[in-house]
Parts: C-alpha cells; sequence; structure tokens
C-alpha cells in the first residue's frame, strides 16, 4: 500500500507563464488544503474544479489555481491534488517545500507514472508510451508513441494471452480424458493455434524495421570521390550553406552531419571525406571515417561527377557500397554530360538544388521497402521487441517438438510463452525492470 503523498513540479524548470505542481497520494488533498485559501470562502472542493485563491508559502503567497481529481479517476489512480502558479523557479520551488512542509515529500522521476501502473491506470507499455511522447522528437515518432500510450500494444498482447488461456484449457481437457483420436485432432488445433501467434508476433515484428528508423532517423551517408559535390548536395538538401565547399580537392575531411524532417520522419545525412588515394595524414584518416559512415549508414549515396568520365576510383567506390541499399546520383548536369553509368540513378545540379525532393522521397520509399506507413501499431522499443522476439524462439521450440507426447509437455511451455508476453503489460515483470524503467522518466511524470 503507497500511502505517502508524493510532489514535484510538472513544468520546465525556468521563466514560464505558468508552473504546474503536482501531488498524489491519501492525503494529498488535506496537505494541500493547508496551504491554500480560496478567494470565495464558500466555494466547495470538488473534484475535478478549478479554484482560484491563494497559494500560502509562509509568509508570503503566490496567486493560482488549485484543482483536486479524486480516485480512482486520477491520472495514479490516487487523490491528485494541482496547483496552477506563476511559473518562476523560486515560486514553483517554494510551492514544493510548502508541500514538503506540510507533509509531502519530494518525488522520484517518474514516480507519479509508477503508481499509475501500480494501481492499475496504466499498462507498462502504456506508460512507455508516454516517456516516448515526451521524446518524441518527430512526427512519426509522436504517432507511434501515441498508439502505444492508447494501450494498443496491451491490447494486441493480452489478445494473444487470452488464445494461450484458451490452449492451455484444450490441453488439459485432452489430458483429462485421453481417447486416442480426440487427442490427434486436438494436437493439430493446437499445433495450428500456436502458429497463428506465432505469425502475429512475426507480423509485429516486422513492424519495428520501420520503428528503428522512426526512433533513430534514418543514417544516410553521401559518399563519392573528392569534388563530386557531396558537401554541395548536403546544402541543396538542407536548403542551407551548412558544409564548406570549395574546388580544392579534400576540403571535407571530417564528418558533417546535418538533419531535416521528411514526411514526418527524421533524415541523418553525413557528408563524408572524400575517397582518393592521398598521402595527407589528416585526410587518410577522414577517409577511414567514411568508411566506417558508410557502415553505419542505412543508406548511402554515391555521388558521380557526370561532366567527367567514369574512373577507376568511381569504380572502386561502386564496389565498396553494392552491398548497401544504395542510390546514385549523377551530379553536374548543368554542365555537359560526358559520364556514362549503367544502372538506376538520378541526375542532379547540387548547385543549382535541382531534384532534392526526388532524392529525398527516393531515400524515403528504400528506408522502408516501399511500404506505406499507416496509423497501424509499430514497434519503436527495444524492450517490446525483445520480449516479442523472446516469445517467438519460445513458440518455434514448441512447434518445433514432433514427439507424441507433445500435449504433456505443452502445458507448462505455453504458460511460459503467456508470462513472457506479460513482460510487456508488466503483469509478468519484476520489480528491478519496473525500477529500471520509471527511473528514466523524468520529475514531476
Ligand atoms: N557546375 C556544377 N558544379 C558543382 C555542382 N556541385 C558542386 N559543384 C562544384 O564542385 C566543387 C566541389 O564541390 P564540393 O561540394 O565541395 O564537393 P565534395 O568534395 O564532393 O564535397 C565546387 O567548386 C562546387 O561549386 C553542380 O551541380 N554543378
Ligand atoms: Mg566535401
Amino acid at each position: 500500500m503507497i500511502d505517502d503523498v508524493i510532489v514535484a513540479i510538472a513544468t520546465p524548470l525556468g521563466k514560464n507563464g505558468v508552473g504546474v505542481i503536482r501531488m498524489s497520494g491519501q492525503n494529498s488533498f488535506d496537505i494541500a488544503r493547508k496551504m491554500f485559501v480560496p478567494f470565495n470562502k464558500n466555494v466547495s472542493f470538488l473534484p475535478n474544479k478549478m479554484i482560484l485563491g491563494k497559494i500560502i508559502l509562509g509568509e508570503i503567497f503566490d496567486t493560482g489555481y488549485f484543482v483536486y481529481f479524486k480516485n480512482p479517476k486520477s491520472f495514479t489512480g490516487e487523490d491528485v491534488v494541482e496547483f496552477q502558479a506563476h511559473g518562476g523557479v523560486v515560486v514553483t520551488q517554494k510551492i514544493v517545500e510548502q508541500a514538503i512542509h506540510c507533509g509531502a515529500r519530494l518525488a522520484e522521476p517518474g514516480e507519479f507514472s509508477k503508481r499509475a501502473f501500480l494501481n492499475g491506470k496504466l499498462s507498462l507499455d502504456q506508460a512507455e508510451g508516454i516517456i516516448d511522447t515526451i521524446n518524441a522528437e518527430s512526427e512519426l515518432e509522436l504517432k507511434a508513441s501515441g498508439e502505444l500510450s492508447k494501450g494498443e500494444l496491451t491490447k494486441k498482447v493480452k489478445e494473444m494471452q487470452d488464445n494461450l488461456t484458451d490452449i492451455l484449457s484444450e490441453i488439459e481437457v485432452n489430458l483429462d480424458y485421453p481417447e486416442h483420436d480426440i487427442e490427434y485432432i486436438t494436437k493439430e488445433k493446437i499445433r495450428e493455434n500456436l502458429q497463428t501467434i506465432k505469425n502475429e508476433i512475426e507480423s509485429l515484428l516486422e513492424t519495428s524495421k520501420q520503428g528503428k528508423f522512426i526512433k533513430n532517423g534514418i543514417n544516410i551517408a553521401i559518399v563519392g570521390k573528392t569534388n563530386v559535390g557531396k558537401s554541395s548536395l548536403l546544402n541543396s538538401l538542407l536548403g542551407e550553406e551548412f558544409a564548406i565547399v570549395t574546388d580544392v580537392e579534400g576540403t571535407t575531411r571530417d564528418v558533417v552531419i546535418g538533419s531535416l524532417e521528411y514526411k514526418g520522419m527524421k533524415f541523418n545525412f553525413l557528408d563524408t571525406a572524400g575517397l582518393r588515394k592521398t598521402d595527407d595524414k589528416v585526410e587518410k584518416i577522414g577517409i577511414e571515417k567514411t568508411k566506417q559512415a558508410i557502415e553505419k549508414s542505412d543508406i548511402v549515396l554515391l555521388v558521380i561527377d557526370s561532366s567527367r568520365d567514369i574512373d577507376e576510383q568511381d569504380k572502386d567506390n561502386l564496389k565498396l557500397t553494392k552491398n548497401k541499399k544504395r542510390i546514385v546520383l549523377l551530379n553536374k548536369c548543368d554542365l555537359k554530360s560526358v559520364a556514362k553509368f549503367e544502372g538506376e540513378f538520378i541526375k542532379i545540379s547540387a548547385k543549382q538544388k535541382t531534384n532534392t525532393e526526388e532524392i529525398k522521397e527516393k531515400i524515403y520509399q528504400l528506408a522502408l521497402d516501399g511500404k506505406i506507413l499507416n496509423n497501424s501499431l509499430i514497434l519503436t522499443n527495444i524492450r517490446h521487441i525483445n520480449v516479442l522476439l523472446e516469445a517467438k524462439e519460445m513458440l518455434c521450440k514448441i512447434l518445433a517438438d514432433k514427439s507424441s507426447v507433445f500435449l504433456d509437455c505443452t502445458a507448462m511451455d505455453v504458460k511460459e510463452v503467456w508470462e513472457k508476453l506479460g513482460e510487456i503489460t508488466g503483469e509478468s515483470v519484476n520489480e528491478n525492470v519496473i525500477n529500471k524503467i520509471f527511473s528514466k522518466f523524468c520529475l514531476g511524470k
């Protein structure tokens, strides 16, 4: 039973129009009332009602609102009181101090959400969805975390768990009445049902490929010989003079990273040192870094100067990147075209900033393998992905067992899969995991 009252500032520390201080716990109403005097003496303190008055801070006071959420209809499921005061650093901190003076204690990071989880207001994955919403850096990340906090994954997992429960009772009936032919039919049916659940897990896991890009953005390495226009291309994509462009070979030495958002997805461009044979010590290191950037990238933009013949170095670069998802760009199309390239390419002029939208669209398509993102659930959280991978592995093992004792052995294994899936919603997860998850939350959430 959690009965102490926790308090924290819910808004960022700094100079803000309004600052919100939140309290949760059985006595939060009494504690908050001790430090608040309403302007209207006859007002009744009903839940969900904003009441204007003085927030008493010892000798001084601030003017603000008092809002009371009665359990269980609150974020944490407990009695919650929020003060909306002026958003200054000192004011908000004074209110917290006063609340502590009146009997509350300072909340730990994520403690409000943790209480919401422990009181059954949120599943673990929903709580993680909330923190992802706060941390979202792009529109699609926001969308994915929104699905999570809405409980879409919880719903899917619970459906799978229900199916597993049905399978378990099927097995039990059969173990109690082991007539030979019934057993055979049941065995096949169980196998089919387990296979269906495995397929569902697999299709969920399939979305994690897109999820990875949504969460981390797409890393795109801009690669090619020196002076083909890689840095000019970065500038043209970003729409600003970001990287240094000169006609001196070896201008770019370190990797330059520039980001933009396209269709709600974050693109991280890595402009690299041109690949060529060189004795320059610094440039050599740069080239080594280029190779690492290629390795780490999701997509490579290979730039070739179309105003010159394709030479050995271009061919080496094509070879070096042939196993990557790659877009070949024939640059400087404003000049006379000389290069002969066989294969798919896009003609561009980085200098005149042509075809930048076409490049972005091509990157988007290539990263998502041409699949259109819809509103459905997309896995972005590595913990959820790992739990599902393990559950899938367990199902594979059960299905691989073709022995005649299939039924006897399966019940326990099926129960284990059920529990594994429960780690997503938090139903079957140990305290350490829970504490670790909530400690990553911000203070006041
Ligand atoms: N005519 C023309 N020149 C370009 C184009 N893109 C880049 N350049 C020029 O090529 C030279 C090298 O460009 P830069 O972007 O520094 O190439 P990098 O070494 O590959 O990064 C500069 O003088 C640019 O102005 C283009 O599309 N057309
Ligand atoms: Mg450059």
